[in-house]
C-alpha cells in the first residue's frame, strides 16, 4: 500500500475570472512516463479519489474531449496540481517530484489535501445547494511560492474512524458546508481544561475554560487531566462561522455531577431534574467546520453518576468497550484542536 506526499496548487488562479471546467468534470490522461511507475500511479489515483470524494470536482478518463489535462512530470519550477482552471486544449499539469511523492512504509501520513485546498475547490466549484466558502486565510497555501511537498495530517484511510477530521469520512458533506466556513472563526479560543475527582461518592469529571475555577477545583481534590481541546469565546454569531453552539455547564449537587450540553432543550430538561445552570463555558460547532474538527464524545456512567467528555480517540475507543461502565451518548459538538482556528487547515510544510 502506498501513501503520498503531495503538494498543492501553487500560484494557481490569481484571477477570479478563470474558465472553470464544465460540469465540474475534468477529463484527464496520464503521461506514460508516470503510468509506468506503479508507486506513483497509485498515489495519483489516491489523490484524485480523495478530491472526487470530498469535493464536487470530479476527474474522468478522457475519451474524446477537446480540453483535458495531462498529468505529467514537469520541471520543479512548474506549480503542482494546477488543475482548477481549464486552459483549453491539452493542459500539462505537474504531478512529478515534489507534487506527488510516494511515501515508503511505514507511512504515518495519508491525508492528501488540506481543508484549505478543499475550501478553494469548493469556492471555485461549489457543490449544488451549498454556499461557496471563501478561501480567505487559505491563500498562503495556494499561493505558496515554492513547490515544497506538503505533508498531511495523519489519517488512516483504511480505518476512517481514526481520522481526526470526520469531514473526510463523508462523501456527501463538503467542507464547512453547514457552517459557511471550513477553516475560520474570528473569536478567541481557550483550552477546555479537564479535571477529575475520583473520591467515592463524588466521582466527577469537571471541565472549564476558566483557569481560576480550575485551580480552585484542583485545590479541592480534583486531579488535573489533559485539556480536551479549545472552545471559542465569542458566540453565538460570528462573521465567519455560522454553526456555533454554547456549551452549557450544569451541576447537580445531590449526585455531585457536572453535566455539559450544547442543546438548549436538554439544558431545560436537566434543570427540571435538579441540575443547576452554572455558566456557558464557551462555544463549539455543531458540525465539523470553522477549523473545529475534533468531535467531543459524551459518555455517562450511571453507577457513578458521572458524565465524561473526551476528544481523544484512544479514550473514546476504550470507553466504548463494554467493561468501561461508561455508556456512549453522542458527539456533543466539535472543538478546535489548536489555539488558532485555521491551524487545522494549514498543511504542515515539510
Ligand atoms: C453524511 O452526510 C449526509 C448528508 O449531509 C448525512 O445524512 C449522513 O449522516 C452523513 N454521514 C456520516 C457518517 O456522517
Ligand atoms: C435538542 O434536544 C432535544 C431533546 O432531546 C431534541 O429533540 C432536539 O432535536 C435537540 N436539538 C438539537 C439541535 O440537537
Ligand atoms: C486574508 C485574510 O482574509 N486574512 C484574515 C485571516 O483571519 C484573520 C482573523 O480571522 C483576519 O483578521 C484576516 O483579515
Amino acid at each position: 500500500m502506498w501513501f503520498l506526499f503531495c503538494c498543492i496548487w501553487a500560484r494557481t488562479t490569481t484571477s477570479s475570472a478563470v474558465p472553470a471546467w464544465p460540469d465540474m468534470s475534468v477529463p484527464f490522461v496520464v503521461d506514460p512516463a508516470i503510468e509506468d511507475q506503479a508507486d506513483r500511479i497509485i498515489s495519483l489515483d489516491n489523490a484524485l479519489a480523495h478530491l472526487s470524494r470530498v469535493t464536487c470536482l470530479s476527474f474522468i478518463q478522457r475519451t474524446t474531449e477537446k480540453n483535458f489535462i495531462i498529468f505529467s512530470e514537469l520541471s520543479e519550477s512548474v506549480p503542482c496540481w494546477d488543475v482548477l482552471s481549464m486552459k483549453g486544449g491539452e493542459q500539462m499539469v505537474n504531478v512529478g517530484g515534489n507534487c506527488l511523492e510516494p511515501v515508503k512504509l511505514p507511512a504515518t501520513v495519508t491525508r492528501i489535501f488540506s481543508d484549505c485546498d478543499l475550501q478553494k475547490v469548493q469556492y471555485l466549484y461549489p457543490c449544488p445547494g451549498i454556499l461557496p466558502v471563501r478561501p480567505s486565510n487559505c491563500t498562503s497555501i495556494f499561493n505558496r511560492v515554492n513547490n515544497v511537498a506538503a505533508s498531511v495530517v495523519p489519517c488512516d484511510v483504511e480505518d476512517p474512524d481514526a481520522c481526526p477530521y470526520p469531514t473526510y469520512r463523508n462523501n456527501t458533506l463538503p467542507v464547512g458546508s453547514a457552517c459557511s466556513s471550513a477553516c475560520d472563526y474570528s473569536g478567541r479560543l481557550l483550552p477546555l481544561l479537564r479535571s477529575f475527582n475520583a473520591r467515592l461518592g463524588v466521582s466527577d469529571h469537571f471541565y472549564t475554560t476558566d483557569t481560576v475555577t480550575d485551580a480552585s477545583m484542583i485545590s479541592n481534590g480534583y486531579e488535573e487531566e489533559d485539556p480536551v481541546g479549545y472552545l471559542g469565546m465569542e458566540g453565538p454569531s460570528d462573521s465567519h462561522c455560522s454553526c456555533l453552539r454554547p456549551l452549557f455547564r450544569l451541576y447537580h449537587p445531590v449526585i455531585n455531577n457536572h453535566f455539559y450540553t450544547s442543546n438548549e432543550t436538554e439544558r431545560g430538561g436537566a434543570e427540571a431534574l435538579g441540575y443547576q445552570f452554572e455558566r456557558i463555558e464557551g462555544y463549539c460547532t455543531s458540525e465539523p467546520a470553522c477549523g473545529a474538527y475534533m468531535p467531543l464524545s459524551r459518555f455517562f456512567n450511571p453507577l457513578l453518576s458521572d458524565h465524561l467528555y473526551t476528544t481523544a480517540i484512544e479514550e473514546t475507543t476504550a470507553l466504548k468497550s463494554i467493561l468501561s461502565g461508561y455508556g456512549y451518548e453522542r458527539v456533543e459538538c466539535f472543538l478546535w484542536q489548536y489555539e488558532t482556528a485555521n491551524r487545522a487547515c494549514e498543511t504542515l510544510l515539510r
